[in-house]
């Protein structure tokens, strides 16, 4: 990263003045094509296009990956990126084959934000498996940011969604087990694979966020966690970057956690240390019971640089960046 940034220097200011004068004395054709392979040359220095995620998603960065070498948006990318994770059934946290609340139904939150500051969300929706792509739909093609339960699966089902039944057998014999004992304590982040947040940068520098879950494990009926809450488990700022959370959703929405990380980059901090301080006002509050729950920050800010940072450890990043698709072991607070 520091040869980057090095490099990225040198030879930013070096191509400018180059540019420069090379522009002025072109046709329009030619200094279409310069400019072309100018941000060409900057991508490949800032490491764009790229793709993070929450958690141990490759598939999904892969597929995201897909459509940004294509030439596609940072917003188609990263809608198709979350619904591989949403339509595979093993996972039990995301989509299909969510663990329920303690009634046994699949309720699902998820959001979704684009360069220019707009975005979409549904929370309790059940029934239908694309919930990232229902809070696409909210955005692009309703007056309304946000729409919940029957509306949401009533809104979806009129725009060509299929209703399903997202339990699945595994998932029913987990909340089956569950109920034996029905401790109201929400299971949370001990799988490997968890909620998925998940921010890319496109070929245009623009960037885009979505974020997709079903929730904590065995929840009240009608919880509502932070995922699909804007501010809190996503938020883009395309001039500055974006955040996504993952973890104990409550804790997330105490301290809008996603527009707390991309403000303290909009103050000069970077990725790392936004997630870092981040994480800081939750752990830091007095009381803070945090030795009893998980939260993890991920973000990316306009220079292609990245960060992830969480409470207690085994918390990860995938990212797809300079053709390397990969796991990166978040680093993290509790270290007692
Ligand atoms: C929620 N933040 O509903 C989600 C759950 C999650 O890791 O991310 N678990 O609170």
């Amino acid at each position: 990263m520091e040869r980057r940034k090095f490099i990225k220097t040198a030879s930013l200011t070096g191509v400018g003045l180059t540019l420069g004068s090379t522009l002025l004395n072109c046709d329009e054709t030619v200094s279409e094509k310069i400019t072309e392979q100018h941000s060409e040359a900057i991508n490949d220095l800032y490491g764009i296009p790229l793709v993070v995620a929450t958690w141990h998603v490759e598939n999904a960065t892969a597929k995201a990956m897909e459509i940004l070498q294509a030439g596609g948006n940072a917003l188609d990318a990263v809608e198709q990126g979350c619904r591989v994770e949403e339509a595979d059934a093993k996972g039990q946290t995301v989509g299909k084959g969510g663990l329920p609340d303690r009634e046994g139904n699949v309720t699902l939150d998820a959001s979704i934000m684009d360069k220019h500051g707009n975005c979409g969300s549904v929370v309790y929706l059940q029934n239908v498996t694309h919930a990232v792509s229902v809070a696409r739909k909210v955005m692009e093609e309703t007056p309304h940011v946000m729409l919940a339960g029957e509306g949401a699966k009533q809104f979806a089902l009129s725009k060509g969604f299929q209703s399903e039944d997202l339990l699945t057998e595994a998932s029913k014999n987990a909340w089956e087990k569950w109920k034996i004992n029905a401790q109201y304590q929400p299971i949370i982040n001990i799988e490997n694979h968890d909620t998925i947040g998940m921010l890319a940068i496109d070929k245009n520098g623009d960037i885009s966020g979505a974020c997709t879950t079903s929730g904590l494990a065995y929840k009240m009926e009608g919880r509502v966690g932070d995922s699909p809450i804007i501010g809190s488990g996503l938020f883009i700022d395309n001039d500055i970057g974006g955040c996504v959370a993952t973890g104990l959703g409550e804790e997330v929405v105490k301290t809008v956690g996603s527009f707390l990380v991309v403000e303290l980059m909009r103050q000069g901090k970077s990725p790392q240390q936004a997630c870092e301080e981040a994480i800081g006002r939750i752990v830091n509050k007095p009381n803070s019971d945090y030795k009893n729950f998980q939260v993890g920050y991920v973000a990316v800010n306009k220079q292609g640089e990245t960060g992830c940072y969480s409470i207690h450890q085994n918390f990860n990043m995938t990212k797809f960046q300079d053709g390397v698709n990969t796991q990166i072991q978040s680093d993290y607070f509790n270290k007692a």
